[in-house]
């Protein structure tokens, strides 16, 4: 992998914060986006712009034609059987409540769902609100001091009335690639049904949901490499079948009076109004420019980039990592003795590093932890060893200041 010449397709990587040059460490937030795709989204309104599935004209056509081909992009990626398995959204968040809603009206009192201690909000609070509406009982899988799930707990949690398992694939705050594979199967084994929330493992894990024969599994764009707004829910046919819709409007019918309207087949019934058209061409151009580099080699250098700052983190003294989970992507949470997390980040934005700090939207972990937070590295492709270098030496100033 070439990794300069790579970074060369990141514009936003040329400039400096605070007259330093720019180490963007903050990828689990959100990635950087590459200028394949930043043309593809201008060409689209340069040249596409246009209302899709609706016009006869041309530009809808081509417009149509484009979004239709991203949707093929994403559903060869994550290897769905068809097209119409993938249904986009405005993100995993949204993606999580077209399912939680739907679940609220499948779901009674005394059903159980299965949630993991290693979540993101985002996979918490929906299905809080489907089980005040239900009736239905959360149960959690509890993790240990290294950030795993405690698999016997998992085992034992579940039963003949758990109804569905909704767990992440990679956890946001601490990294940890969680036993997806594991988890699917002993919830099938009971009849339940499974959500993965992959918003943090896809950009650097390529999920084939066939071969995980999961039954929805969740992303969003702009964490790897595609733009805000837009991300997918996919889910097995006969899973996105039982799920009533989540919004009522414009294309999802089939068919309107006062009296009674019928809905429309997949993916259409999910996306009722007007798409983020732009954005899910944009979301296809990442796949795009994510595959020509290899999601292999991806994960290779990156796991060799986390490796690498890992080391250099806990050379130096009072720094505490979060998350040593044998199986980790290249997030690093940690925090330094005396120091509030808040007041590192501060520093090192000065520095021209942009880090995360805080809960990073998982409470339940920060909780577990009796801290308020962590200040998360997060790396990517086109980061480099000098960098996590320049963040070292940063840090080190940063702790000389505040202690
Ligand atoms: N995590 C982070 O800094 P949206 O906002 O819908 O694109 O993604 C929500 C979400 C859901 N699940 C996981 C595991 C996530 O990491 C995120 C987003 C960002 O960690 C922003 S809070």
């Amino acid at each position: 992998m070439d990794v300069q010449k790579i970074r060369n397709d990141f514009p936003i990587l040329q400039r400096k914060v605070n007259g330093k040059p720019l180490v963007y460490f903050d990828n689990a937030a959100t990635s950087q986006t590459p200028i394949q795709v930043i043309d593809t989204i201008v060409d689209y309104y340069k040249n596409y712009n246009a209302n899709i599935h609706r016009g006869v004209h041309t530009l809808s056509q081509e417009a149509t034609e484009l979004y239709e081909l991203a949707r093929q992009k994403i559903q060869k990626h994550f290897n769905a059987a068809q097209a119409h398995e993938i249904i986009f959204t405005s993100g995993t968040t949204h993606s999580i409540n077209i399912v939680s809603n739907g679940y609220a009206q499948i779901l009674s009192k005394g059903d159980e769902v299965i949630v993991s201690a290693l979540e993101h909000h985002s996979n918490i609070v929906p299905w809080q609100m489907m089980c005040e509406k239900t009736g239905a009982v959360l149960k959690v899988i509890p993790m240990n001091e290294d950030g795993v799930l405690i698999m016997e707990e998992y085992d034992q949690l579940l039963s003949n009335t758990t109804k569905l398992v909704f767990v992440n694939h990679v956890s946001n705050a601490l990294g940890t690639v969680n036993p997806i594979e594991e988890i699917i199967t002993k919830a099938h084994a009971v009849g339940a049904e499974v959500l993965i929330d992959g918003a943090q493992a896809s950009p650097h894990i390529k999920a084939d949901v066939q071969a995980l024969d999961v039954d929805y599994y969740v992303t969003s764009a702009h964490k790897l490499c595609g733009p805000t707004g837009v991300g997918m829910l996919y889910g097995k046919q006969s899973a996105l079948n039982r799920l009533p819709p989540y919004q009522g409007g414009g294309e999802m019918i089939a068919e309107v009076t006062f009296e009674k309207t019928t809905y429309a087949d997949l993916p259409h019934k999910f996306e009722a109004g007007t798409p983020n058209i732009a954005g899910g061409i944009g979301f296809g151009a990442a796949l795009d420019y994510l595959n020509t580099i290899g999601m292999e080699e991806i994960a290779a250098y990156e796991e060799q980039l986390l490796k690498y700052a890992t080391t250099a983190l806990n050379n130096i003294p009072g720094v505490k990592i979060y998350g040593v989970a044998p199986q980790k992507t290249a997030v690093i949470s940690f925090n330094v003795t005396g120091i509030h997390p808040y007041d590192i980040g501060s520093i090192l934005d000065q520095l021209g590093i942009a880090v995360r700090t805080g809960h990073h939207c998982a409470q339940p972990i920060m909780d577990f932890y009796q801290i308020p937070g962590t200040v998360r590295a997060s790396f990517s492709f086109y980061n480099t060893f000098q960098e996590i270098d320049s963040m070292v030496e940063a840090l080190k100033k940063a702790i000389q200041m505040l202690q």
